[in-house]
């Protein structure tokens, strides 16, 4: 018999006394749900004078934006905090600290992070945080080199592999990135002005194939624990200081995935930018992004190839120019998952405010037209891509 059962305000606020891990218990008097992703219950748990001190995350059965009709394992919240606990012990400074959790009841206490904002609140605003790239290329270095086979003992991999399966979040991603945007189907989003667009895309044959093969490798290259979700709704970000949060959809799959899916997220929002805030600061924006886009891909591939030079375990994996291989095709699929991300978020069921928040219509339209047709160009060239800065070229002569 499970002991789950679905948090009320009062339940978090008895949990959070309970393992918190806060000095004065009995000062934790109510609870806020705050929870506004697609997934989950999320509750700031207040002190009496009103200050946020943990907070308590709760999976529900089902898809928390769909309802009952969309059901969800409430394993996935085991995987979250394992995989933050893995996550933690190679980056502890990026990312968000586990207090507590219990499988039966799919809930976990985490740190509060009151004094940071979500990343991509800032970047709808224009706002410019200018060591957040670089710390998350260094998070993204450090959990997917020391989960990889260069650093893991390959019989301990394959029993972690075991344990970060992850079916169903997994087939999420498998259908709404790769699946869905390019076929007829009922979760795709799109306003009818981009139906030329979506109808153009659907008949590439040339990007079906490409495509294809991102498929493939998401579902076979065992490669690393990824976070899974590396979206700027699932970073916070402070003057200096950057965690990221959210790890349900934690699997061992290609390395290339997480900083795709966050070069992805830079690039939708230097396509909404535009729409978003006046000419001026559009233009300043877009350069901030663009160098963050070099800062994340720079930060994440030296960092990740002086782990590989100091620290690689393998003697068959130590012999020279093996790492640097190795990095140019996680480059090559980064920039195809990169663009795999454009096109699930513009025309697919998980829409982000970014684009949605352009009220002017023609505008609107013709962000979400850049950033499809970036993510075609990107998924179909990125074999042809050999650096960071021959892609941030292209980007600038898109448009
Ligand atoms: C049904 S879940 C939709 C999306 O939200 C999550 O954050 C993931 O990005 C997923 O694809
Ligand atoms: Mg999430």
């Amino acid at each position: 018999m499970s002991r789950y059962y679905t948090f009320s305000a009062a339940d978090a606020v008895e949990y959070a006394r309970q393992f918190g891990g806060v000095e004065d218990p009995q000062s934790l008097v109510s609870a806020e749900e705050v929870g506004d992703g697609n997934l989950n219950l999320v509750f700031k748990i207040r002190d009496t004078a009103g200050v946020s001190r943990v907070i308590v995350k709760q999976a529900l059965p089902y898809v928390r934006c769909v309802g009952e009709s969309w059901p969800l394992t409430i394993d996935r919240s085991r995987i979250e905090a394992e995989t933050l606990i893995v996550h933690a012990e190679y980056c502890p400074q990026h990312t968000v600290k586990v207090l507590h959790h219990d499988p039966e009841l799919a809930v976990m206490v985490q740190e509060d992070l009151s004094d940071h904002l979500i990343w991509r609140g800032e970047l709808v605003k224009g706002k410019y945080y200018p060591q957040a790239a670089s710390q998350l290329g260094e998070y993204l270095a450090q959990t997917l080199f020391h989960t990889s086979d260069l650093y893991q003992d390959a019989q301990k991999k394959k029993s972690e592999v075991g344990r970060f399966l992850n079916p169903e979040l997994c087939l999420i991603t498998e259908d709404l990135f790769f699946t869905d945007p390019y076929i007829e189907h009922e979760r795709n989003r799109f306003e009818p002005a981009l139906k030329p667009e979506v109808d153009a895309l659907q008949a590439d044959m040339t990007l079906r194939l490409a495509v294809a093969s991102l498929k493939q490798r998401f579902l076979s290259n065992a490669e690393a624990l990824l976070h899974g979700d590396v979206h700027s709704g699932s970073i916070f970000v402070a003057e200096g200081s950057l965690k990221v949060i959210d790890a349900e959809f934690g699997f061992y799959g290609p390395i290339g995935f997480d900083p795709g899916s966050a070069m992805g997220n830079l690039l939708l929002n230097y396509c909404a930018l535009p729409g978003l805030v006046a000419t001026r600061e559009a233009a300043d924006g877009r350069e901030q992004r663009l160098q963050e886009l070099r800062d994340l891909w720079l930060s994440f591939s030296e960092r990740f190839l002086q782990l590989a030079r100091d620290k690689t375990q393998d003697v068959a994996f130590k012999v020279p120019g093996y790492a640097e291989h190795f990095l140019q095709q996680i480059w090559h699929d980064a920039v195809g998952y990169c663009g795999s991300e454009l096109i699930r978020r513009t025309i697919g069921f998980s829409q982000i405010a970014d684009l949605k928040n352009i009220r002017d219509d023609e505008m609107r339209h013709d962000c979400q037209r850049h950033a499809v047709s970036l993510g075609q160009w990107l998924i179909i060239t990125a074999p042809q891509i050999n650096d960071i800065e021959a892609l941030i070229a292209r980007i600038r002569q898109n448009g």
